[in-house]
C-alpha cells in the first residue's frame, strides 16, 4: 500500500513572509481555501515532484551535544525540518540572493550533507519558526 505524502501543514504568523521566503525558493500558491470549521484560510503551495520520491527522514540522535539532540531537548520530539533541493549550480546564487535579503544562513557556505548532496540552512528565526535546508547534488 504505497502512501502519498499530501501535505506538510505550517501555522504562519506572518504570511506575506513566508510567502516572499517560499518564492524565493521558487514555490508560490497555486489554491487558497477558507476552512472555517477548523479557523483557518489554507494556502496551497505545491511541490515539484522528486525522483526518486521524496522521503521522511527520521533522526536518530547518535551524539547528545548535536543537533538534533538539542532540540529534542528543548522543543521535544517532533518535525525537525523541511527539506529543498535545487537543481546542481543553483545553490550558491540561491544562498548569495537569500543572504542579500537578509535571511540568516547557518553556514558562510555550503556543506557535505548524505546523499552527496552540498547542503546550507536558512535559520528559524528568518524562516518563520521552522529550520530550512537547501541542498544540491555535488
Ligand atoms: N526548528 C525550529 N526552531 C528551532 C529549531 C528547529 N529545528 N532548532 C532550534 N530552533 C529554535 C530554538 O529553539 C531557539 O528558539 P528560541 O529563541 O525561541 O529559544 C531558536 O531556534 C534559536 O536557536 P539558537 O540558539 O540560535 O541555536 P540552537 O543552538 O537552538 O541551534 C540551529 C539551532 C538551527 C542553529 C542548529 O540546530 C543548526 O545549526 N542546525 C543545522 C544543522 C542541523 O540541524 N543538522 C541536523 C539535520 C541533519 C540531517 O538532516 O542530515
Amino acid at each position: 500500500m504505497p502512501t502519498h505524502l499530501n501535505h506538510i501543514g505550517i501555522a504562519v504568523a506572518d504570511l506575506p513572509s513566508i510567502q516572499k521566503l517560499f518564492g524565493l525558493l521558487g514555490m508560490s500558491v497555486d489554491h487558497i481555501e477558507p476552512v472555517p470549521a477548523q479557523g483557518v484560510n489554507t494556502h496551497f503551495l505545491p511541490f515539484a515532484i522528486e525522483k526518486p520520491a521524496s522521503h521522511l527522514e527520521l533522526l536518530e540522535v547518535t551524539d547528545p551535544e548535536g543537533a538534533v539532540a538539542k532540540f529534542i531537548q528543548k522543543r521535544g520530539a517532533g518535525i525537525h525540518h523541511l527539506s529543498f533541493r535545487v537543481d546542481r549550480g543553483e545553490l550558491d546564487p540561491l544562498c548569495a540572493r537569500l543572504s542579500a535579503e537578509g535571511y540568516r544562513l547557518i553556514y558562510d557556505a555550503p556543506r557535505a550533507g548524505a546523499h552527496q548532496m552540498r547542503i546550507n540552512f536558512i535559520h528559524p528565526a528568518s524562516a518563520g519558526g521552522m529550520l530550512i535546508e537547501i541542498m544540491e547534488k555535488m
